[in-house]
């Protein structure tokens, strides 16, 4: 088992700890908007650490949707690096534990399909995304049988 490190953002640590130590009846809406979160558990690409992060609970069918946006900042953020270099992980949605493999999703056609999902579950994604010069990243998440 490897270590797990938690995010050195103190409201995202947080949010993880409530999550995950309530097996997902907690801390699974993201503050005042009450909108669902996920929690993303993954592995560090130098690390090789167990990394957990929140993020909003967009679905396509079985599917999760990722949205890499960081608030619009201008450095895609860590995780984003995470996923590239290993696409195993699990998603926690409230008291549901699924093992879930991840993809970029670059066919422009495809990424607008997913993105409008994304928008439409979270729209603060278009501002984010307008504060940026970035594209923000995507991932799809699928069910590993
Ligand atoms: N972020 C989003 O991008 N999208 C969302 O939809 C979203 C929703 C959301 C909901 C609730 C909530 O509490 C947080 C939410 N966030 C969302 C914020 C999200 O959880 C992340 O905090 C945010 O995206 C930033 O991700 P990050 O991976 O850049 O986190 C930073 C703070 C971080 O953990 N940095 C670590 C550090 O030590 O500085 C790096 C951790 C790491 O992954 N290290 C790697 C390793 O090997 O272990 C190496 C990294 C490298 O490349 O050097």
């Amino acid at each position: 088992m490897s270590e797990y490190i938690p995010s050195p953002s103190e409201w995202v640590a947080n949010q993880v700890e409530l999550y995950e130590s309530s097996g997902g009846t907690k801390g699974n809406t993201l503050m005042a908007t009450g909108m669902p979160v996920i929690i993303v558990t993954n592995r560090g690409h130098k690390t090789g650490a167990i990394r957990k992060t929140p993020l909003m609970r967009v679905t396509d069918g079985d599917n999760y949707i990722l949205v890499a946006s960081k608030g619009g900042t201008p450095e895609n953020p860590a995780w984003y690096y995470n996923l590239k270099a290993d696409p195993d992980v699990e998603i926690r949605d409230k008291t549901e534990v699924t093992k879930m493999r991840v993809r970029e999703v670059v066919d422009p056609a495809e990424r607008e399909r997913v993105w409008n999902i994304a928008v439409n579950t979270f729209p603060n994604y278009q501002k984010y995304q307008e504060n940026t010069d970035r594209l923000i990243p995507v991932f799809l998440a699928e069910p590993v049988e």
